[in-house]
């Protein structure tokens, strides 16, 4: 099962959208595979988006993602790494399509409530950044039960 990181970004953890934005992911038959409260140090947002260090949005995107509690995820399933991104929408708010997380969720370019990993390299480097291998879960997800939620 290919598997995909994602971050509920502190502003819908305070928001109180943790719960719905995981059962988005568990209704597209996706599994937590792993997961984690914490909030982000200085250090973690560095790393984390080591590639952006530099732009002119990388220090209001350090101070928001450092301003609260994020939660980790590592989620498994078919097609996870699309299927993510595609839940989740655009990045910049006004582009998201309806239905999206960011379209319902999402307040401006930075503070667009969540994360994922955009490629199966992103992917690999980002669940190993945050997750120790005897962290992450593999286990059949149960069609039946998720068909009862959507
Ligand atoms: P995404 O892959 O959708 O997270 O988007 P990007 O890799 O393009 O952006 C990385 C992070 O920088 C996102 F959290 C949004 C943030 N960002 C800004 O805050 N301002 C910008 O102008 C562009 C990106």
């Amino acid at each position: 099962m290919e598997k995909t990181f994602a971050m509920i970004k502190p502003n819908a953890v305070q928001s109180g959208l943790a719960g719905r934005i995981i059962a988005r992911y568990e209704s597209a038959r996706l599994s937590v595979a792993a997961i984690r409260l914490k909030q982000m140090t200085k250090a973690d947002a560095e790393g984390f988006y080591a590639e952006h260090i530099g732009k002119p949005f990388f220090a209001e995107l350090a101070q928001f993602m450092t301003s609260g509690v994020s939660i980790q995820l590592v989620l498994a399933g078919e097609n996870a790494i699309a299927k993510v991104r595609a839940i989740n929408g655009a990045t910049n708010p006004a582009k998201a399509e309806p239905g999206t997380i960011r379209y319902d969720f999402a307040t401006s370019m930075t503070e667009n409530a969540v994360h994922s990993s955009d490629g199966p390299e992103s992917a690999a480097r980002e669940i190993a950044f945050w997750f120790k291998p005897e962290e992450i879960f593999e286990y059949e997800a149960n069609d039946q039960r998720a068909k009862s939620v959507l």
